[in-house]
């Protein structure tokens, strides 16, 4: 333990803490702009210089560890002006067009000029006039904005591990982007948005969908229909503010009533036909020597990594749509046929985590009935940019029950936005059907959590079964490397493309820390448990799209319109 003093504060520490880390014990808060909790130290702002009294001296407060005797000064007249020169020397580099940048509100930068209110600079500004990469129909990067931070590279480098962004040039030139400066549709990018997710500023963020919604909205001819995903019943009411994890279904469903949808339904609902479809596939490969292990299909940058990086495993993944795919060929066909409107004129949008979903609508094998299935996607941070546009008091609005009757779900539904949740609604009914026999432990502990892989043994007709649960891309890939190497002896693998699976998408709200994941997780297990049915083979309503319309699970209905293939 070291004594030092911050500010003419006394403090113990233990050794090894930074400067940063000892001033937030005495609630002293240092400015940070590259900082992020959950990243490696990378002090390359220079936001956070602390002046060492007695030296003349300044550090950067985050990579700094204390030492004994030190005597540290956040607040003098050095440190404020060199502070204030180092944010003076970002905004000649950055363009000032707040009242129009999607972040205006929720931007690191801003927040700090309001702090230190720079009225004029004696810097030229000097932006670079690159153009917006808009190319993908899931993320839009503005290179001007970029900070040069690294918080986005060290995302898609370590976390993902897919290594599309990087470093380019050297000085003055140095830019951070795709290898030869690329466009991402042009490369390899998986369209997760977890850059976008940790960006303190407006450099990379969701590409915006909310006008092609109110479009449609505002045309009586439509017929616009919405489902929720799992994960943002937990997550969006912290655009407003609320505790993260507080469950907001209720609240959701009846904002999006008022913005003017004509039926409002659940992604849920199809999470448990999935569940009806990939379990009875495993049953299937299982019976009769089919590839194993089988991996899941339901979350999109997962997919579009695997064709991209691995396609020679391509075998191995279930042929099931996604959920939110099921729901756009269902809402194209049965739904259409049910209420007997043309489904030209249904415009079916998603609410997701996630902004790889934006890219998974728009690939040419989604398709139904000669129509897209899933008209436009908004992520939750879209949603909250709707709910606020549309002078909704979502604190204050009463709860409202979905629509019917893709409104009714079960608990296995639900989880399925957590990593390990799809594998234990899977294993929940799995093991029903297969056995016969009501399983009395439905809760599959050794598949939640954050550790980044997790698996279990499940004894099915006196067979043990082995599986794994793997969520964000580097963790997917040492799976993956498993299986090439011949090492593998997994039946049944979930893969989950964002840390934390959707609860951590791309497209949550910013913010979306370890911390807030794992109490999006409580969020999610605990509206499980408040489920009157947990299984999704019990589900009614799943159970009554069968027999009226589908036939059977694998049937040629099913097939037609509930699977798909990959791109090797
Ligand atoms: Fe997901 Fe899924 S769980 S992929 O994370 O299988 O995005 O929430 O909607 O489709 O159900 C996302 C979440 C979501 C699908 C489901």
């Amino acid at each position: 333990y070291y004594q030092i003093t911050i500010d003419h504060k006394q403090i113990t520490v233990p050794e090894g803490t930074t400067i940063l880390e000892a001033a937030k014990l005495v609630n002293i808060k240092i400015p940070t702009l590259c900082y992020h909790p959950d990243q490696s130290i990378k002090a390359n702002c220079r936001i956070c210089l602390v002046e060492i009294s007695g030296k003349d001296d300044l550090v950067a407060a985050c990579s700094t560890p204390v030492w004994e005797g030190a005597n540290i000064l956040t607040n003098s007249r050095l440190v404020r002006d060199m502070q204030k020169g180092v944010l003076e020397l970002i905004l000649a580099n950055h363009p000032q067009d707040c009242l129009r940048c999607i972040r205006n509100g929720n931007c690191e930068l801003q927040n700090l000029c309001e702090i230190f209110h720079i009225a004029k600079s004696n810097l030229e500004d000097e932006v670079d006039a690159l153009p917006v990469d808009d190319s993908s129909p899931s993320l839009a990067r503005d290179h001007r904005k970029c900070i040069k931070c690294n918080r986005c590279i060290e995302m898609c480098q370590d976390v993902q591990g897919v290594s599309i962004l990087s470093h380019a040039h050297r000085s003055i030139k140095y830019n951070i982007t795709p290898a030869f400066e690329r466009n991402l549709m042009d490369t390899l990018c998986v369209f997760c948005g977890q850059c976008s997710s940790v960006c303190p500023v407006g450099a990379i963020y969701e590409k915006d969908d909310t006008d092609k919604v109110w479009e449609a909205i505002d045309d009586p001819k439509k017929h616009v229909i919405v489902q929720i995903a799992p994960a943002v019943r937990v997550s969006i009411g912290d655009a407003f503010g609320m505790a993260p994890g507080t469950k907001v279904t209720g609240k959701v469903v009846a904002a999006l009533r008022r913005i003017g949808f004509d039926k409002v339904f659940d992604t849920d609902f199809t999470a448990d036909l999935t569940i009806m479809e990939e379990g009875s596939e495993l049953l299937h490969r299982m019976k009769d020597h089919g590839i194993l292990p089988m991996i899941t299909s339901c979350s999109p940058g997962w997919i579009n990594y695997i064709e991209g990086h691995y396609p020679h495993l391509l075998r191995h993944l279930s042929s099931c749509k996604s959920p939110q795919q099921m729901f756009g060929a269902l809402s194209k066909t049965y739904y259409a046929e049910k209420i007997g409107l043309d489904p030209a004129n249904i415009f079916t949008v998603s609410i997701m985590p996630c902004t790889a979903k934006k890219y998974e609508a728009s690939r040419e094998e989604m398709i139904s009935n000669g129509y897209r299935e899933v008209d436009a996607v908004l992520t939750t941070r879209e949603l909250a940019r709707m709910i606020k546009t549309s002078s909704i008091d979502f604190i204050g609005i009463e709860e409202e029950e979905f629509d019917l009757p893709f409104g009714i779900s079960t608990g296995a539904g639900v989880i399925f936005g957590a990593t390990g949740g799809v594998m234990e609604a899977a294993l929940r009914s799995v093991y029903e059907l297969a056995t016969g026999t009501a399983l009395n432990n439905i809760e599959f502990t050794d598949v939640r959590g954050l550790e980044g892989i997790k698996e279990a043994t499940v004894v099915i007709n006196d067979q043990p079964i082995k599986v794994a649960v793997a969520h964000g891309l580097s963790n997917a890939r040492k799976i993956l490397d498993y299986i090439d190497n011949g090492q593998c002896d997994y039946t049944f693998i979930e893969i989950m493309c964002c840390p934390g699976g959707c609860i951590g998408g791309g497209g949550q709200p910013i913010g979306s820390t370890l911390a807030v994941k794992e109490q999006r997780i409580q969020g999610i297990y605990a509206i499980d448990q408040d489920m009157p049915i947990r299984k999704a083979h019990k589900n009614p309503a799943v159970l009554k799209l069968y027999e009226e319309y589908l036939g059977t699970p694998l049937g040629h209905l099913s097939h037609k319109l509930l699977h798909t293939t990959y791109r090797a």
